[in-house]
C-alpha cells in the first residue's frame, strides 16, 4: 500500500492543480464530513455552528488543508513530518483514529466532484493512498 514513485508524482501534480482553491475544498470536505457522517460532529461542538459553510467550519477546512499541502511536501516521511500532528490528535485533542479515515473519504469525495477533469483513475488511486498514509501517520502516536 506504500506510494510509488508515481503515484507520489501524480500526488504533487494533482496539489499542484487544486491548491489554488484548497481552502473552498477543506471547507466543503469538513462541511461533507459534519453532514454525512454527525458522529464527527462531537469533536467541534464549542464551534456552535456546525452548517457547511458556516464560519468556523470554512476556517478549519482551509487549517486542514493546509496542513495536507504541508504533508504533501513532506511525502517521503509521513511519519515524522506528522508527529508533533499525531501527538496532538492523540492526547490533546483525543480523537479517534477511524475518524482520519472518514475525513479522508470526505476529502477524496470533494476533489472528485470539484475535478472531474483531473480525477482520473490514477491521480485517484494516487490520493487514496496518500490520504491513508497521512491518516496511518496521525494515528502513529496512538500505539
Ligand atoms: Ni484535526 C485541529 C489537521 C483530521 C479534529 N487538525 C487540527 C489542526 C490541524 C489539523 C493542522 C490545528 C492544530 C493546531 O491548532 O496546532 N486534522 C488535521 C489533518 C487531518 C485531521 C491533516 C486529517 C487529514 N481532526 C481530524 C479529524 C478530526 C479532527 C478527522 C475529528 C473528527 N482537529 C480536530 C479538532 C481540532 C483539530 C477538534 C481542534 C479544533 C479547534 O477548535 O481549534
Amino acid at each position: 500500500m506504500s506510494l510509488t514513485a508515481k503515484d507520489k508524482a501524480a500526488v504533487k501534480a494533482l496539489w499542484g492543480k487544486i491548491s489554488g482553491k484548497a481552502d473552498a475544498i477543506g471547507a466543503e470536505a469538513l462541511g461533507r464530513m459534519l453532514v454525512v457522517y454527525p458522529q464527527t460532529k462531537t469533536y467541534f461542538s464549542h464551534w456552535g455552528d456546525l452548517s457547511p459553510g458556516s464560519g468556523p467550519v470554512a476556517k478549519h477546512g482551509s487549517v486542514v488543508m493546509g496542513a495536507l499541502g504541508d504533508a504533501v511536501g513532506k511525502i517521503d516521511d509521513l511519519v515524522g513530518g506528522l508527529s508533533a500532528l499525531s501527538d496532538l490528535h492523540a492526547f490533546k485533542l483525543r480523537v479517534d483514529p477511524g475518524n482520519f479515515k472518514i475525513l479522508a473519504h470526505n476529502i477524496l469525495v470533494t476533489l472528485a466532484v470539484n475535478f472531474p477533469g483531473d480525477f482520473t483513475a490514477e491521480a485517484h488511486v494516487a490520493v487514496d493512498k496518500f490520504l491513508a498514509a497521512v491518516a496511518a501517520a496521525l494515528a502513529d502516536k496512538y500505539r
